[in-house]
C-alpha cells in the first residue's frame, strides 16, 4: 500500500465530503416528519396481500428516486403478529426481479422462512402462514435471494415485525403505536446528482460493506419525530446494509434499553451510548419529560478493517471521512416534544414484566464457525482475483449443506471473526451469547440475540425447536449484506 490514509483523504476531495453528516448543515435535506409506516394486523381468519413494488419515492427535494417496497414506495409496513395465533399473509412480486421475504427473527419452520431457496418470481404470489410461538418482540422482514440480498435491502425492500404475546404479563411499558411505540428503521444510503441510489459495490466498498452518505429513518433523510411530554419507548432497526451505529443523544442524556432481538431484557439497563450492528433490534425507553427537543446522534462506524475510513471515501460512498476521521458525531434525527400530550407511562418499570427466560439444556455438542474474508489473499482479492468470502473455507453454495443439527438439543457454537467485526446472523431461533472473546456475557446484559456482532470470538448457546429439511434449509450468515452476498453464510438443516 503506497497510499497513506492522508494521501486517500487529500484525493477524496472537498467534493465528496457530505455536508449531511456534520453537524447542523442538514436541515437542507433533512428534517422532514417522520414517517410511521402503517400497522397490519395479522391473523389467522384472512390474508391481506402485501405487493411488492417498484416506485418513485421522494427523498430530496425536486428530485425522485427509483425504489422498491413491500406494498408502499420504499421499505414496507409494520406487520404484527399474535403468539399462539397464525399470521397470514399473501406476498405479491410485482416487479421484474425475483425476490423473497425471509421473517428475520421468527422461531418458524425452514420452510415458512423465506430464505434463498423460497424464491417469489414476478407476478407469482407466497401465500405466507406463519405458526407464531415466541414471546413478544420487534423483528423484522426482508428479502433474502443469494447474491442479490444487498441490492434488494438497500432498495427498499424491509420492514418491521412485532410481535405480541397476550398470554404475557403487561410489561408496563408504552405501547400506543406511533404515539409513545415509535417503529425506527435507521438506514444509510447515497444518492447521486440525478437523485437516484445506485447500488455498485466494488472494490474497498463490497470489501468492507456498503455505506451511505445520507442517514434515512423510516425512508425519510434525518426527520423530526413529535413526541409526547414523559416516556417514549422506541423499537429501533438497523436496516443498513454494513453500518454500525453507535446511539446517543446530543445532550448526553441518559436512556433505558428493555428489549434487544428476541425480546424483553429481564429488566431495564441505562445507557448513554448504545451500538446496533446490521440486522440488530432494540427497543429503547426515552425520558422526555423534561419536554426539551433531542437529536440522537451516532459515533462515526470504524469497522473498516485495516483499509480505514479514507479509502471508503475515495469510493464515494461513505460517510464524510472528514467526520471519521475527527471522531465527529453525525445526526440520526431529532425529537420535537409536544408538551400538550403527556405519555401514558410516567415511570419506567423496574422489573420487565413477560421477559423470557433462556431455555438451554447442558450442551451436547460444539462447532466452530471462523468467518473469513481473506480466502483467496487480500491482493488476490483486491485484483478481482479471489472468489467469494467464507465461513470454515467453504463459500455459500446453494447446493451444499454445510451442518446437520438435532432439533431440540443444546450446542455451543463457536463464532470467530477475521479482519473486521461481522454480524453474524442464525434463522430459525434465537441464541444466548454466552462469552465474548473468552469472557462471560451475563445473560440480563445482551437477552436473546438472533444477531451478535463478533469482534474476535463469541459463544453461542443455540437449540432449535423447529426443523428445516434439505429443500429450506436455515442459513446462518454475516448480515453485512455484501459479505453475506459475496459468500459469507452457510446453510444447514435441523431434523
Ligand atoms: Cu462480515
Amino acid at each position: 500500500m503506497a497510499l497513506t490514509r492522508r494521501h486517500l483523504l487529500a484525493l477524496s476531495g472537498a467534493s465528496l465530503l457530505s455536508p449531511a453528516l456534520i453537524g447542523r448543515a442538514v436541515a437542507a435535506v433533512g428534517g422532514m416528519d417522520l414517517p410511521i409506516p402503517d400497522l397490519w394486523d395479522l391473523g389467522a381468519d384472512s390474508a391481506p396481500k402485501l405487493d411488492a413494488i417498484a416506485a418513485r419515492t421522494k427523498f430530496l427535494q425536486g428530485q425522485e428516486t427509483v425504489t422498491v417496497g413491500y406494498g408502499q414506495g420504499y421499505l414496507g409496513p409494520v406487520l404484527r403478529m399474535k403468539r399462539g395465533a397464525t399470521a397470514r399473509i399473501d406476498l405479491g412480486n410485482k416487479i421484474k426481479e425475483t425476490i423473497s421475504v425471509h421473517w428475520h427473527g421468527m422461531h418458524i419452520e425452514g420452510v415458512q422462512d423465506g430464505g434463498p431457496h423460497s424464491p417469489v418470481h414476478p407476478d407469482a404470489v407466497l401465500h405466507a402462514a406463519l405458526d407464531v410461538d415466541q414471546p413478544a418482540s420487534t423483528l423484522w422482514y426482508h428479502s433474502h435471494i443469494h447474491q442479490r440480498t444487498g441490492m434488494h435491502v438497500y432498495y427498499g425492500l424491509a420492514g418491521m415485525v412485532f410481535i405480541d404475546d397476550p398470554d404475557a404479563a403487561d410489561s408496563g411499558l408504552p405501547k400506543t403505536y406511533g404515539e409513545d411505540d415509535i417503529p425506527l428503521v435507521v438506514q444509510d444510503r447515497s444518492f447521486e446528482a440525478g437523485g437516484q441510489m445506485n447500488y455498485a459495490p466494488r472494490g474497498p466498498s463490497r470489501m468492507m460493506g456498503y455505506r451511505g452518505n445520507q442517514i434515512l429513518v423510516n425512508g425519510a433523510i434525518q426527520p423530526r419525530a413529535s413526541v409526547p411530554k414523559g416516556m417514549v419507548r422506541l423499537r429501533i432497526l438497523n436496516g443498513s446494509n454494513a453500518r454500525i451505529y453507535h446511539f446517543h443523544f446530543e445532550d448526553g442524556r441518559a436512556f433505558h434499553q428493555v428489549a434487544s432481538d428476541g425480546g424483553l431484557l429481564p429488566a431495564p439497563i441505562e445507557k448513554t451510548v448504545l451500538t446496533l450492528a446490521p440486522a440488530e433490534r432494540v427497543e429503547i425507553v426515552v425520558d422526555f419529560g423534561n419536554a426539551k427537543a433531542a437529536r440522537l446522534l451516532s459515533f462515526p462506524d470504524t469497522n473498516m478493517g485495516m483499509m480505514g475510513g479514507g479509502m471508503m471515501g475515495m469510493m464515494g460512498n461513505s460517510a464524510s471521512p472528514q467526520a471519521v476521521a475527527a471522531g465527529d458525531a453525525f445526526e440520526v434525527m431529532t425529537f420535537d416534544v409536544n408538551s400538550s400530550k403527556t405519555g401514558a407511562v410516567k415511570k419506567l418499570p423496574s422489573i420487565l414484566a413477560g421477559a423470557p427466560t433462556p431455555d438451554f439444556d447442558e450442551p451436547v455438542r460444539r462447532r466452530q464457525f471462523n468467518l473469513q474474508m481473506m480466502g483467496g489473499g487480500m491482493m488476490g482479492r483486491m485484483m478481482g482475483g479471489g472468489h467469494g468470502m467464507s465461513i470454515n473455507d467453504a463459500s455459500m453454495d446453494m447446493g451444499v449443506i454445510n451442518e446437520k443439527i438435532t432439533k431440540g438439543e443444546t450446542e455451543i457454537w463457536d463464532v470467530s471473526a477475521d479482519e473486521m467485526k461481522h454480524p453474524f446472523h442464525v434463522h430459525g431461533l434465537s441464541f444466548q451469547v454466552k462469552s465474548m472473546n473468552g469472557r462471560d456475557v451475563p445473560y440480563n446484559s445482551m437477552g436473546l440475540k438472533d444477531v451478535v456482532l463478533v469482534d474476535g470470538t463469541a459463544e453461542l448457546l443455540v437449540k432449535f425447536n423447529r426443523t428445516a429439511d434439505a429443500k429450506t434449509p436455515y442459513m446462518y450468515h454475516c448480515h453485512i449484506l455484501e459479505h453475506e452476498d459475496l459468500g459469507m453464510m452457510g446453510q444447514f438443516t435441523v431434523s
